[in-house]
C-alpha cells in the first residue's frame, strides 16, 4: 500500500490548533498559505547548466499559518517531521540583522533567509507556525517548498508587487546564502509555478516554462521514498556545478547548454575523464529532457519510459549521483509489467525514485520493490498539484 498523507487542509487544522496553544495570548492566524515540493519526471543536474527540467508540483506541502503581533519580535515554530531542535526560533527584524544569519537549528535557515531576501522590506513583527507532509532530506524539495512557503505568508503580511519570478529567484537566493547550497532554480520555480495536472518543461535560460498536461487516470507517478537521507549541503553538488562551469569554460561557453556531443568528444582528452563524463551527462541529459517532453505530450510513454531509465543510468555512470539503495529501486520496479520507467529524482545521494507505470500495475510494482529493496521505503501515488497558494481560514 502507498502511504497516505495528510492533504494541506488536514496539515492546515493542524498548525491552526497548535497556533492557539503555542501562543495563547495571540488572536487567531490571519494567514494561512501553503507550497508545494516537486518532483522532477527528467531533467537532473541540468538546472545550473541553463538547461531543461520537466519537474511537477506535488501534493505533498507545507503549510504556514500566523499573523503580525503587537509583542516584540518574531517567534517561529516547526512542527514539521525531522526538523531538528530546536523547534522555536526567536529573531528580531530590527537592528544589524544578525539574528538572521544562518546557524542551528538547520530547518529556520531557509526562513531566514527568506526574511533576509524578501523585497519588500519593514515587516511587523510576527508569530507564526510550519508544518509540512514534505519529506525532510528526502529529495522531493522541502527546503524549497519551505522557502516558497515562508515568502508567500510574508506576502500576506506585508505585500510585495506579487511577480512570481522574483519570488522565485528570492527564495534560491535564501538557500544559496542561508542554506550553503548553490542549487539551481527548478524546485523554487516550480513550487512557485506549478499547475494542476500539469508537469512544466522549464527552459532554466530564459525561464520560460511550458505546460505538459499530465492527468491520464490509467497513468501514475509513483514516488518511492529510499529513506536514506540526503544532504546537498556536503561538497558533491557543489562539486559537480563546478565541474560543469569548468568544462563550459574549457569550451569557451557560458554554459553547457551551448554544448554538442561532438564539441565534447573532440575535447575530451583536454577536459579529463571525470569532466568529460559530468558535461556528457549534462548535454545528452538536455537534450533527453526536451525528447521526454515530446513523447509525453504525445502519450508515448514507453518512450518516455526509455528515457528515464537512460537518464537513471547516466547519473548513476557518469555523473555518479546515484546511490546502491536507488538503483535496487528502480531495478526492482523495471522488472514490472506495466511499468514504463524509473529513475532517481532530485539531487542524488540517496532520497527518491520516481516511476510512471499503468494505474492496474502499482500494487504489484510496490509489493515487488518493497521484496527486492534491502532496506524501508515509503510510497506515494502522487498526481501534479498546484504551486504557492493561500488557504481559506475556517
Ligand atoms: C537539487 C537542486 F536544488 C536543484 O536545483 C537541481 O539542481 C537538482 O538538485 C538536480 O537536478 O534539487
Amino acid at each position: 500500500m502507498a502511504s497516505s498523507f495528510p492533504d494541506a487542509s488536514a496539515l492546515l487544522a493542524d498548525a491552526l490548533l497548535r497556533f492557539g496553544q503555542l501562543f495563547p495570548e495571540e488572536p487567531p492566524p490571519q494567514v494561512a498559505v501553503c507550497a508545494p515540493g516537486r518532483v522532477n519526471l527528467i531533467g537532473e543536474h541540468t538546472d545550473y547548466n541553463q538547461g531543461f527540467v520537466l519537474p511537477m508540483a506535488l501534493p505533498l506541502v507545507t503549510v504556514v499559518v500566523g499573523g503580525p503581533t503587537s509583542a516584540p519580535g518574531v517567534t517561529i515554530v516547526t512542527a514539521a517531521q525531522d526538523a531538528d531542535e530546536p523547534r522555536r526560533v526567536e529573531l528580531i527584524l530590527t537592528g544589524d540583522g544578525s539574528s538572521l544569519s544562518p546557524g542551528l537549528p538547520r530547518w529556520a535557515n531557509y526562513v531566514k533567509g527568506v526574511i533576509q531576501h524578501y523585497r519588500a522590506p519593514a515587516l511587523p513583527n510576527f508569530r507564526a507556525v510550519v508544518t509540512s507532509s514534505v519529506p525532510l532530506g528526502g529529495g522531493l524539495s522541502s527546503s524549497a517548498s519551505l522557502e516558497v512557503a515562508f515568502y508567500s505568508f510574508l506576502q500576506k503580511l506585508k505585500p510585495d508587487d506579487g511577480e512570481k519570478l522574483p519570488k522565485v529567484l528570492a527564495c534560491q537566493q535564501a538557500e544559496h546564502t542561508h542554506a550553503g547550497v548553490p542549487c539551481g532554480i527548478m524546485d523554487q520555480f516550480v513550487s512557485v509555478f506549478g499547475r494542476e495536472g500539469q508537469a512544466l518543461l522549464i527552459d532554466c535560460r530564459s525561464l520560460e516554462a511550458t505546460p505538459v498536461p499530465l492527468a491520464d487516470p490509467g497513468l501514475v507517478i509513483l514516488i518511492t521514498n529510499s529513506n536514506v537521507k540526503h544532504s546537498l549541503t556536503g561538497s558533491e553538488y557543489p562539486t559537480r556545478r563546478r565541474q560543469c562551469e569548468e568544462a563550459a569554460s574549457a569550451l569557451g561557453r557560458d554554459s553547457l547548454r551551448d554544448v554538442t556531443m561532438a564539441e565534447l568528444q573532440e575535447a575530451r582528452e583536454r577536459l579529463g575523464d571525470v569532466t568529460y563524463r559530468r558535461a556528457r551527462h549534462v548535454v545528452e541529459e538536455i537534450e533527453r529532457t526536451v525528447q521526454a517532453a515530446e513523447a509525453l505530450k504525445r502519450g508515448a510513454y514507453q518512450e518516455f519510459g526509455r528515457l528515464m531509465v537512460e537518464s537513471h543510468n547516466s547519473l548513476r555512470d557518469l555523473y555518479e549521483v546515484s546511490c546502491r539503495e536507488l538503483d535496487e529501486l528502480v531495478s526492482a520496479a523495471m522488472e514490472v509489467e506495466g511499468v514504463f520507467g524509473s529513475r532517481m529524482t532530485g539531487g542524488g545521494f540517496g532520497g527518491c525514485t520516481v516511476t510512471l507505470l499503468q494505474a492496474h500495475a502499482v500494487d504489484e510494482a510496490i509489493r515487488h520493490m518493497k521484496e527486492r529493496y534491502s532496506g524501508t521505503p515509503t510510497f506515494y501515488v502522487t498526481t501534479p498539484s498546484d504551486g504557492a497558494r493561500g488557504l481559506n481560514l475556517p
